[in-house]
């Protein structure tokens, strides 16, 4: 185990309430779990997941000025807020806290809207984030379900899930979490 570990886990804790916190330490548990299913890396998926959420509840502006400092991702600004901790926590990962894995930097920054040719690491913790044991939304036992056999089928459970969660309320949807949906729906096709 990494030594910085313990104090990653300690600075994290303090950027969030203790509700958000305990869904951290379920995405860890997940992530890690699914790592060893699938034969991704469990040290990384475990970086990853303590990271995931790191900006989610700093202010707005807070997120837009470390999105505009990277200077990376511009485009997501024209969306939904609820996207943002994703790119900023990426980037304050690798800013604040020294991490330089990309495989470990893309999971965070895409755990949220996924991407063309994700990772193993990536879907990993992307799954890991919907189906953790704190999580209860309409759906989710079928995705632990799925999660069992098939890192892809769960996924797109999961991304066609958010999809309709979207429309029903409305919302822009972020190209990127329509791109990933109709790749994950091609490899499932066939037979991935
Ligand atoms: O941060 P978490 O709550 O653990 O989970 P998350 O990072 O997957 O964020 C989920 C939120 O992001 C949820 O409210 C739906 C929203 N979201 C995901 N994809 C999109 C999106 N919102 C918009 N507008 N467009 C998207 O493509
Ligand atoms: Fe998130
Ligand atoms: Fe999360």
């Amino acid at each position: 185990m990494d030594k910085r570990i313990a104090e990653w886990m300690a600075a994290v804790e303090k950027e969030m309430p203790v509700k958000r916190w305990k869904h951290t330490l379920g995405v860890v548990d997940s992530a890690k779990q699914l790592a060893e299913r699938y034969g991704a890396d469990p040290a990384k998926a475990e970086i990853a997941a303590i990271f995931h959420d790191v900006t989610k509840y700093w202010p707005v502006d807070r997120m837009r000025a470390a999105i505009e400092e990277e200077g990376a991702a511009n485009d997501v600004l024209a969306h939904d807020k609820e996207l943002w901790h994703a790119f900023a926590g990426a980037y304050i990962t690798r800013r604040d806290y020294g991490i330089e894995d990309d495989d470990i930097l893309n999971a965070v920054r895409y755990h949220t809207s996924g991407r063309e040719g994700m990772s193993l690491l990536e879907k990993v913790v992307c799954l890991a984030d919907y189906i953790e044991p704190g999580r209860d939304f309409p759906g989710v036992a079928e995705m632990r379900r799925l999660a069992e056999t098939s890192l892809e089928q769960a996924l797109l459970a999961g991304f066609d899930g958010t999809i309709r969660f979207l429309l029903e309320k409305g919302k822009r949807i972020y190209p990127l979490t329509i791109v990933t949906r109709n790749e994950l729906l091609l490899n499932v096709n066939k037979g991935g």
